[in-house]
């Protein structure tokens, strides 16, 4: 964090750096977008990604990153979370090669997860970027429960189309399924167009 930033928080509180949560289903990529980010802009990593479902089970947060922008820079705390489901099927684990104690020990976890998830919603964030696997049905990736409280308490949300890299990716669909929010196609894994994001995020966070 810069000098100016930090002299500014401590004056005024009330411009104290916004606390943006990615949230999002299993797998659709934010813990990968979340070190995008945090390299990008702090060089630091904020956790783990995985090809197996439910890989982060706690809120894991990065603080102090200031991003630049065309009128100045924004500086915003980072929180990556676990990944929100309506069920999670422990026998879905065992196609990634998890034996019975594992899988009942990963879902566990990741319901653990999904409660921290929603605490940190109504807690600690705010902002929210909706992170969506732009290769799968974008309607079946959104929960309704999440989206209500984003809406109820009338956070500012960015939604991005993410994993643009991958040939069957199709962010129009994305954007044409919520016609009422931002849409930002990006990859957090190559980092294909994520000034787009950047700049989404010094508009609606900063
Ligand atoms: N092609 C492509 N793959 C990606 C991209 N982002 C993430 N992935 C892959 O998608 C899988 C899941 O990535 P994670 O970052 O762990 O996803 P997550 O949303 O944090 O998942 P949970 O922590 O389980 O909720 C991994 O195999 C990643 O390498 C992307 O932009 N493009
Ligand atoms: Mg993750």
């Amino acid at each position: 964090m810069g000098i100016l930033t930090r002299l500014r928080s401590f004056l005024f509180p009330d411009s104290a750096p916004a606390v943006i949560g990615l949230y999002g289903p299993p797998n659709a990529g934010k813990t990968t977008l979340a070190n995008c980010i945090a390299a990008d802009w702090a060089d630091v990593s904020v956790g783990e990604a995985s090809e197996v479902p439910h890989e982060t089970q706690r809120a894991q947060r990065a603080d102090g990153i200031e991003i630049d922008h065309e009128e100045g820079s924004v500086t915003v705390s980072v929180v990556d979370t676990p990944g929100v489901a309506t069920e999670v099927d422990h026998a879905a684990f065992f196609e990634h090669g998890l034996d019975e104690a594992d899988a009942q020990a990963r879902a566990r976890g990741a319901t653990r997860g999904i409660g921290e998830s929603m605490r940190v919603l109504r807690e600690e964030v705010g902002g929210v970027i909706y992170v969506l696997d732009s290769t799968g049905d974008p309607r079946a990736q959104v929960n309704d429960m999440l989206l209500g409280i984003v809406e109820d308490q009338g956070l500012p949300l960015v939604l991005v189309a993410n994993k643009v890299d991958h040939d069957d990716a199709d962010a129009d669909a994305v954007a044409e399924a919520f016609p009422h929010y931002d849409v930002v196609p990006v990859s957090g894994l190559t980092g294909e167009n994520t000034e787009a994001l950047y700049t989404a995020i010094a508009e609606r966070f900063g």
